[in-house]
């Protein structure tokens, strides 16, 4: 059994005092006119989760706690998995940077992000999804600069309003695969940086997904991430941690969606009893609850794991598959237990239930963490 730190406990209750009382208020509104939170997004920032990893020498919280990130993006996910993501790609984007940043990188862009100028993670492209490694956007050597060109397609945490800095992987040697990319910091501000298509999607409407278009885009050499080279590692990494964040989100939207279950079940009656007083539900919350609970324990598990700084990836996988699809699990059978009302949008659940189908997909699909498992099951 985990055994939290008072600093994590602290965490979790500021977090969850702030996300029942402002940000689950907001949800609805949120996913109806689809635009950006931003008023969350202070309020994070307001109370030190946004910049909770973020050392206090850069305007930081410093609590560099992967347990500390869990409890936060879960308790906010509980109320709004859109802000939950938002959270979660910047802690991602400011993750990469404090392990692979120079002092000089670090100087610049930390106190921005916590200030709450969200950063962003740019690898997918539209012929590189699942295989990450068929990069296409290209950087070119220029004298002491790089050229950058190219176009990223879903991208968290950029939108017409949002998005800051990105982490962009990007190929400086073809022809030798993965070993030949390299991994950039660039800026939203920098000529030739745009925001193409926003898309339009399912769920976690407020969290703005959107194409970043490069064209000639000339950065220095000092912005460089960590090697030469080193691309696709570091943006492996980097996943490692932003799996274990989409795990905590999808536990997060896991519980919420019992607490949902629990509360119309109690209150609907149906042949004189509340609806909870049948075995059928009974036996649909006990697998919720299960399967939940599961799920946050593989999450803690790896959280704890890559704060040891211990071999992550498959703990890292199976967290983010299973709790993935616990998530969409327990939405499916809450949104059943309502009933007909489930399915209309006066109920949170029918909005839960869009929200959770992505987790089964980004920062890789639940068959791309199966792969990663299997291969290390088997000792490949
Ligand atoms: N940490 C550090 N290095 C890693 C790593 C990790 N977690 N995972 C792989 N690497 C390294 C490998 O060690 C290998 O290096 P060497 O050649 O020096 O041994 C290199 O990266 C290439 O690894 P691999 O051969 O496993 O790459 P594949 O092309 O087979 O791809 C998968 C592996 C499928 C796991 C990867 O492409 C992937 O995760 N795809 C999904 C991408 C994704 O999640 N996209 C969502 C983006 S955010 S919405």
């Amino acid at each position: 059994m985990f055994q939290f730190t008072e600093e994590q406990l602290a965490i979790q209750e500021i977090t969850q005092k702030y996300a029942q009382s402002s940000i689950k208020a907001l949800a609805d509104e949120i996913d109806k006119t689809g635009r950006y939170p931003k008023e969350n997004i202070q309020g994070l920032v307001d109370i030190g989760i946004m910049q909770l990893s973020i050392p206090e020498e850069y305007g930081g919280t410093g609590m560099d706690d992967e347990i500390s990130k869990a409890l936060a993006v879960s308790e906010v996910a509980k109320c709004c998995a859109s802000t939950a993501e938002i959270l979660d790609v910047h802690y991602l984007s400011a993750d990469i940077l404090m392990r692979k940043g120079t002092p000089e990188q670090k100087a610049q862009y930390l106190p921005q992000a916590a200030e709450g100028k969200l950063g962003g993670f740019a690898l997918t492209e539209p012929g590189a999804g699942s295989d990450a490694g068929g990069l296409k956007t290209r950087a070119v050597k220029d004298g002491d600069d790089y050229i950058l060109n190219g176009t990223k397609c879903f991208i968290s945490n950029l939108g017409p309003e949002e998005g800051n800095h990105f982490v962009v992987v990007a190929v400086t040697e073809p022809g030798i695969g993965t070993k030949g990319t390299t991994a950039f910091l660039v800026d939203r501000s920098m000529a030739g940086v745009s925001c193409g298509k926003t898309e339009d999607k399912m769920g976690i409407r407020g969290a703005a997904v959107s194409e970043l278009v490069l064209e000639d885009v000339r950065v220095p050499k000092t912005a460089v991430l960590g090697q030469l080279g080193e691309g696709f590692k570091i943006a492996m990494m980097g996943l490692d941690g932003g799996r274990i964040g989409i795990a905590s989100q999808a536990c997060g939207v896991a519980f919420g969606a019992i607490e949902e279950a629990v509360k119309y079940s109690g209150e609907r009656v149906q042949f004189g009893k509340p609806i909870h007083a049948n075995q059928g539900i009974q036996w649909y919350l006990a697998d919720m609850a299960t399967r939940a609970e599961a799920a946050w324990l593989l999450t803690l598990k790896a959280a704890s794991l890559r704060q040891q700084g211990l071999p992550c990836t498959t703990a890292a996988a199976m967290a983010k598959w299973y709790a993935a699809e616990a998530a969409c699990f327990c939405c499916d059978l809450a949104l059943q237990i309502h009933g007909g009302y489930g399915y209309m949008k006066d109920y949170a659940i029918e909005r839960m239930y869009r929200d959770a189908r992505i987790l089964r997909i980004y920062e890789g699909t639940s068959e791309v963490q199966k792969m990663v498992i299997s291969r290390n099951v088997i000792g490949k």
